[in-house]
């Protein structure tokens, strides 16, 4: 049994377009709570953040949106932070993905607190690794992990001396869109990459394995940050960044079923939910059954084969 704290951020100053700010309502309409509460666990609602632009931070030519961007990400830090920190689990219901940039950002902080290393499981599209200096597009949600492993320093967003990530402690799964120079960024960086044909190759189960087995290891606390876009377009329409070939819906309960069972797993972002795209609430529900998978619903609660 878990108390999770529902923290919702409805951003979308860090996309290309307007409708992830509905993310947080649809994920509550499709019953993120009662579907955590039928499972044993306690829910605390926080509501949704509604923070005021950082009118301290002066526009930035590469990247949009960057006063109420870094507004959500100071609000998101101290929320999943004080969450973590009272023994809670942070869930937070997107928003773009810029939100990140505050969440993983906070429960980093609170790892040092504890002494224990962070890694992050990105599940996406994209490896979300530009900076205003690389990024073809300014939108600062695909610029998170650049950001919380300390590559994307532009301007004061969180303070000078915030915890960051180590690269090589963070695993990218489902990529199959990264631009060009993005490339290169996670290559020099040492960002754990397992692309589309990594999936094919090698079978979901097997780089589950490897990664949970890393965290482990270094008896690390583990970071799931899930972008609606992981999943493929055909099971999953409800994002603004849709790119076809993504993961299955088996594949992508099998990870949430092998993180269950690893129990490694400290807080989740769902992320990139854009509502208005949706399909009758497709994606919003099935971003809910792959929560359940992770908080504890299975198929059968005993082996498949006697002894
Ligand atoms: N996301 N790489 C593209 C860009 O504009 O930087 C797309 C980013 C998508 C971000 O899906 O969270
Ligand atoms: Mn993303
Ligand atoms: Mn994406
Ligand atoms: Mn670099």
């Amino acid at each position: 049994m878990k108390t999770i704290t529902l923290i919702g951020a409805p951003i979308e100053e860090g996309s290309g377009r307007r409708g992830a700010g509905m993310g947080p309502t649809a994920l509550r309409i499709a019953g993120i709570d009662t579907v955590l509460a039928e499972l044993g666990h306690r829910v605390e609602d926080e509501g949704d953040i509604r923070p005021l632009p950082a009118r301290d931070l002066s526009a930035h030519p590469g990247a949009n949106n960057l006063q109420m961007v870094a507004a959500f990400a100071r609000a998101i830090h101290d929320a999943v932070h004080d969450a973590a920190r009272k023994g809670h689990f942070p869930l937070v219901l997107g928003g773009d993905h810029a939100l990140s940039m505050g969440s993983v950002s906070g429960v980093a902080r609170y790892a040092d607190e504890i002494g224990r290393p962070l890694f992050v499981l990105w599940l996406d599209a994209h490896a979300d690794f530009n900076s205003p200096a690389t990024s073809p597009s300014g939108n600062m949600h695909g610029m998170p992990v650049a950001f919380f492993c300390g590559e994307a320093e532009f301007a004061p967003i969180l303070p000078k001396e915030r915890a960051l990530v180590a690269p090589k402690r963070v695993y990218q799964v489902g990529i199959r869109s990264v631009d060009a120079r993005e490339r290169d960024e996670i290559a020099e960086h040492g960002v754990n990459v397992y692309d589309m044909r990594a999936v094919d190759e090698m079978g979901m189960a097997n780089i589950m394995k490897q990664i949970l087995e890393d965290v482990r290891t270094a008896n690390g606390l583990l970071h799931v940050s899930l972008d609606v876009d992981f999943l493929d377009p055909e099971i999953a329409p409800g994002v603004g960044t849709t790119v076809p070939g993504g993961a299955t819906f088996r594949e992508a309960h099998l990870i949430m079923e092998m993180l269950c069972d690893s129990d490694l797993v400290s807080s989740l972002d769902l992320v990139e939910l854009n509502p208005f795209l949706d399909d009758r609430g497709k994606s919003a529900r099935i971003l809910v059954e792959l929560t359940a998978s992770l908080f504890g619903r299975r198929i059968l609660d005993r082996p498949t084969r006697s002894a």
